[in-house]
């Protein structure tokens, strides 16, 4: 048979389709194939060519031609009756829907979660009880403020968002790469958007935050402060998005069979480590490789060194409620780790690629609702209002029936009384579609004390109805500074970097003002100095009597009386790595370039499982010292140095080439500036010496002589921004 179809599409003969069978399913149930173990939702609806099958219209009519349309004589006008033409193009008009109003720039995969321990001590739910479970999960990483369209690396907190899909029904924990929000309250979140988003008069500029309305509204929302610290720093830089620790922010409650509930933060730990990149890089790869983390992701899994992350628990007794100086429902606060541990206690991996990023990445829809017996809310006033959010969106962008769609349709059956709306596929049987009833036997029934049943965890409410913020939500600064306290001194002064460049890009003097003056002078005097000597924003109270400028409408109470010492030694990103995996180097070559020494490169750096791309002047082949040919992966222009990790610069006849060469010059002297290790083997030290680059010394990632073991060292350092340090604020 495979033969016949091979013969036939040789010859350009289409097969004709495949006749349907009178058993085709007809339910959203039979249609999709419950492969718990390798996490596939398949839908047998997917479209799988095989070779020379033909071309159908939506009806399944054989098209003849589809390259030219129905017209009165060759030189005549087109024809109205010509259906395919009218079908192929209407489909085509249609082909968006509204793009997420926020996190619309995304990429995911999918992957599955396998449980280390059984947690039924605080949870009855099974994805976090059972452990011989494999759940399968699709995991969708963003940026918030761009458009679809937008590069991948601006600076911005990244959404972090995983669906599990749970032999009891679908739990999401839709979180962000930071664990704290710009604001206490759902209702402030339009404005938030609208001042971030591009300028609504000249949509100007794209996904950044540096421009005058985003600055202007968190000068009037001192509740924004600890967040502001986590985008200023390089968090919001993300190496990989296999890089990123993931949050689900709000405290959540884990409730266990007896109906007993614990408080819980979700924690997701990459195994690879926190890493990012520098502003300046990340400003580059916007613009060399805007599609830099979800190429990163895509090709990472298709080559199987697949994403990991721990899932951590950060539990609290109800009885603990109130022991922290902090409110535990206020999302601009995090429970130091040093407080209360994070328990590992399963993996998440990524391991499958989309096969189509429409039906897939784009249509899939979370919610923060979408949870399963065992897990519960807790009453932080953001995650109430995201409860009504998230249904509200899916219904605007993808639909009523948005649920039935593969990429979102739960692994267990679903049965209700929930019928049509646009573009329906589950066929429903019968006259009954109600409850109660006799006629349909009843079904489907509740479960009112099934073990399996959701059953709302039954805390006591009982308040008058008041518009009002919490005091104990009202020390606005206290972890801000210890953001700030907890960072090493380069990081330091990356987010004094990140303030000055966002408000110098702030016209606006009194948003100036009013930021150094009512946020930055309440974090840390270090900081307000640093960014005011970089911004020439005068530290000076601000407005006067006659004067007076709108105040915060939710101004900061009294902070910690030990804020000023507090510090989470978790916070800093300033770590070595465990591994070089998936490291992309840089091996720069040419005609008559070192033979013995590529091959040692190319051994030492492919044991550690890190990418290694030789460049040379021009693409195809060069000849190494050996005469031997040796595959060239990119061109010089092609090659930014932004997009990777370090270099290595090769000794042999091509080392003179290569110190004439202005690309080459660049390449390492912005490798340099960026931070990256780079090692100059045997003549290769020609370059470092024109590109006025120092030599190699202790600690300052530089490599000279043949030692490659020295730069796979340097590269576990990942970075070494103590370079560019000068003036580094205490
Ligand atoms: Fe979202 N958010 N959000 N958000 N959010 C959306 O839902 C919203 C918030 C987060 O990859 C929207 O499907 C409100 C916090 C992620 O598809 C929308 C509030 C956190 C994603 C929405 C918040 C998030 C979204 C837009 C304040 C971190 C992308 C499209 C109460 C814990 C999910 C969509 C994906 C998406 C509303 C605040 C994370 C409009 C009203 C806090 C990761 O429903």
């Amino acid at each position: 048979m495979a033969t016949k179809k091979a013969a036939a599409s040789k010859k350009g003969v289409a097969r004709p389709p495949k006749a349907r069978s009178s058993g085709q399913s007809s339910t959203v149930a039979d249609n999709q194939s419950l492969d718990l173990d390798t996490g596939k939702n398949a839908d047998l609806a997917r479209d799988t060519l095989e070779p020379g099958e033909a071309m159908t219209g939506n009806q399944g009519v054989v098209i003849s031609d589809d390259q030219n349309s129905l017209k009165a004589g060759p030189r005549g006008p087109s024809l109205l009756e010509d259906f395919h033409l009218r079908e192929k193009i209407t489909h085509f008009d249609h082909e968006r829907i509204p793009e997420r109003v926020v996190h619309a720039r995304g990429a995911a995969a999918h992957g599955v979660f396998e449980l280390y321990e059984d947690l039924s001590e605080f949870t009855s739910a099974g994805v976090l009880t059972d452990t011989s479970r494999k759940t399968p999960v699709f995991v969708r990483f963003s940026t918030v403020a761009g458009s679809r369209g937008s590069a991948d690396t601006p600076r911005d907190v990244r959404g972090f968002a995983v669906k599990l899909y749970t032999q009891e029904g679908v739990w999401d924990i839709v979180g962000n790469n930071m664990p704290v929000f710009f604001i206490q309250d759902a209702i402030k979140f339009p404005d938030l958007i609208h001042a971030v988003k591009p300028e609504p008069n000249n949509e100007i500029p794209q996904a950044a935050s540096a421009h005058d309305t985003f600055w202007d509204f968190v000068s009037l929302t001192p509740e924004s402060a600890h967040m502001l610290m986590w985008v200023m720093s390089d968090r919001a830089l993300p190496r990989s998005l296999a890089m990123m620790e993931g949050f689900g922010v709000h405290t959540f409650r884990l409730v266990n069979a007896k109906g007993k509930a614990v408080f819980v933060k979700f924690h997701w730990k990459p195994v690879k480590g926190v890493h990012s990149l520098v502003w300046d890089e990340s400003q580059k790869i916007s613009g060399k490789d805007a599609d830099f983390h979800r190429r990163d992701l895509f090709e990472s899994i298709e080559r199987g060194d697949y994403p990991e992350w721990e899932l951590g628990l950060q539990i609290v007794e109800e009885k603990d409620e109130f022991k922290f100086d902090f409110d535990l429902l206020d999302p601009t606060k995090i429970i130091p780790e040093e407080l209360v541990p994070v328990r590992r206690v399963g993996k998440m991996t990524l391991n499958r690629n989309p096969d189509n990023y429409f039906a897939e990445t784009e249509q899939v829809a979370y919610h923060t609702g979408h949870i399963v017996p065992g897990i519960d809310f807790s009453n932080d006033p953001l995650l109430q209002g995201r409860l009504f959010s998230y249904t509200d969106t899916q219904l605007r962008r993808v639909g009523p029936n948005f649920a039935e769609l593969p990429i979102n349709r739960p692994l267990c059956p679903v049965h209700n009384n929930q019928r049509d709306a646009m573009a329906r596929t589950t066929i429903n049987k019968g006259r009954v579609a109600y409850f109660p009833n006799r006629l349909g036997g009843g079904c489907p029934m509740q479960s009112p004390k099934g073990a399996q049943a959701f059953v709302s965890y039954g805390e006591k409410v009982d308040g008058a109805k008041i518009r009002q913020r919490s005091e104990s939500f009202s020390d606005h600064f206290s972890q801000a500074t210890m953001f700030w306290n907890s960072m090493s001194d380069w990081e330091k002064q990356h987010i004094a970097e990140a303030f000055a460049f966002e408000l110098n890009q702030v016209e606006n003097e009194e948003v100036r003002h009013h930021v150094m003056n009512e946020i930055l002078v309440n974090i840390a005097a270090p900081l307000a100095q640093a960014v005011s000597a970089q911004t020439g924003i005068a530290i000076a109270p601000v407005g006067d009597a006659k004067n007076p400028t709108p105040s915060a409408p939710t101004p900061s109470g009294p902070l910690r009386k030990d804020a000023k010492d507090l510090a989470s030694p978790a916070l800093s990103m300033d770590k070595p790595c465990d591994s070089i995996k998936g490291r992309r180097i840089a091996v720069l070559g040419g005609d008559g370039m070192d033979a013995a020494q590529f091959k040692t490169v190319l051994t030492a750096l492919q044991a550690e499982e890190a990418v290694v791309e030789l460049i040379a002047a021009h693409a195809g082949t060069v000849a190494d010292s050996k005469g031997k040919p040796q595959k060239v992966n990119r061109a010089a222009p092609n090659a930014p140095s932004v997009i990777y990790d370090g270099v290595i610069v090769l000794g042999g006849d091509s080392a003179a080439a290569l110190a004439q060469s202005g690309l080459a010059i660049h390449f390492v002297n912005e490798a340099f500036r960026h931070g990256k290790p780079i090692a100059f083997l045997g003549e290769g030290t020609e370059l470092m010496e024109v590109a006025n680059l120092p030599d190699a010394e202790d600690g300052n990632g530089i490599v000279t002589g043949d030692d490659v073991t020295a730069f796979v060292e340097a590269l576990l350092q990942h970075r070494f921004p103590r370079r560019a340090i000068d003036g580094v604020p205490a």
